[in-house]
């Protein structure tokens, strides 16, 4: 039994790095000034938010490819940061909610759930899996890979070499030891023929389009929790990707795929979450106001806010 934290630390991160389109740093930003403190207060927690987090700049130029991977050391410093402040939030018994940025974020906030809770699980609900390695990536975009590092699928010596003296970006992370076993994914639906392969060969749990149509969302919930958590007692980090809802639902996002959840089966999985009573910390991530038109972003934040709200406890009844 955990004791439910009653405070909520929001990170605001203004982040985009691990991904190719400008804009979704502005996501956190349109998040917070919809309402969403208020929209928490409401609910009956405490909440704070002191400011989004502030990122060191690290210019392109000084931050070239290692191997495919773009802007390798701003990603690791800023997630490495990330860690150290939601870790710092779950060890004073405060719930970490970490708005996004682009989903390489996941990096820090799993770690700094882990740092807290080692044997959290985590629930990755997205149309993609973000399991690629320095090895399996087409697009280098770190975004599409948090998940290999936090189960040490890779690590930083398999990013080839760097300058002399220079600290290897992610080195930070190679003693951050998320087990496959402990990570379900719901909502999938574009998966690389190399995650696939990784997928299979660690037995990760995993609901795609497919299983939603045919359990239904209430069925897959809960064989995504019985497989990361079977006796029903350990934490569950929630890492809540806005592109798993289909894009008719959440338009303004960086990589949209159709066919994905519809608002009920999204708000089903938050509500069902924050029912196991288990959720120590959530992310929402990819949410880009720069995309789409006015009424699209409109949309998309609202979305993100009804969702975080839904996975905080607000209840239909
Ligand atoms: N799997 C592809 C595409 C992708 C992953 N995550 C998003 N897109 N949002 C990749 O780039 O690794
Ligand atoms: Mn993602
Ligand atoms: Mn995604």
């Amino acid at each position: 039994f955990i004791s439910e934290p009653r405070t909520i630390a929001i990170v605001g991160c203004p982040f985009s790095g691990g991904q190719g389109r400008l804009g979704v740093d502005e996501g956190p930003i349109h998040m917070v000034n919809a309402g969403l403190v208020q929209q928490l207060k409401g609910l009956g927690w405490e909440v704070e938010f002191d400011g989004h987090h502030q990122f060191e700049d690290i210019s392109a130029q000084s931050d070239p490819p290692i191997g495919k991977l773009k802007n390798p050391r701003l990603v690791s410093k800023v997630t490495e940061a990330v860690a150290t402040v939601v870790g710092g939030h779950a060890k004073k018994g405060h719930l970490p909610l970490t708005i996004g940025g682009d989903h390489s974020l996941a990096m820090g906030t799993v770690a700094g759930t882990l740092s807290k809770y080692p044997d959290a699980c985590v629930i990755w609900v997205d149309a993609h899996a973000d399991i690629n390695t320095p090895e399996t990536t087409e697009s280098g975009n770190i975004h599409g890979m948090p998940v290999a590092f936090l189960a040490s699928l890779t690590n930083s010596s398999s990013l080839g070499a760097t300058a002399v003296g220079e600290t290897q970006p992610f080195a930070w992370l190679d003693n951050v030891h998320l087990p496959p076993s402990r990570i379900a994914y719901i909502g999938l639906r574009d998966v690389d023929a190399g995650e696939k392969a990784i997928l299979r060969e660690h037995n990760i749990a995993a609901y795609s389009m497919h299983e939603v149509d045919r359990y239904g969302i209430g069925k897959v919930v809960e064989m995504a929790i019985d497989r990361v958590n079977p006796g029903r007692r350990a934490p569950i980090h929630l890492s809540f990707d806005v592109d798993a809802l289909d894009p008719t639902v959440a338009p303004s996002t960086g990589t949209p795929v159709r066919g994905g959840l519809t608002f009920r089966e999204g708000h089903y999985i938050c509500e069902r979450l924050f029912e196991t009573g288990l959720v120590v910390a959530v992310d929402l991530m990819e949410v880009n106001p720069s995309l789409e038109d006015e009424e699209s972003v409109q949309q998309t934040v609202a979305v993100g806010c009804s969702l975080v709200r839904a996975a905080l406890g607000e209840t239909l009844l």
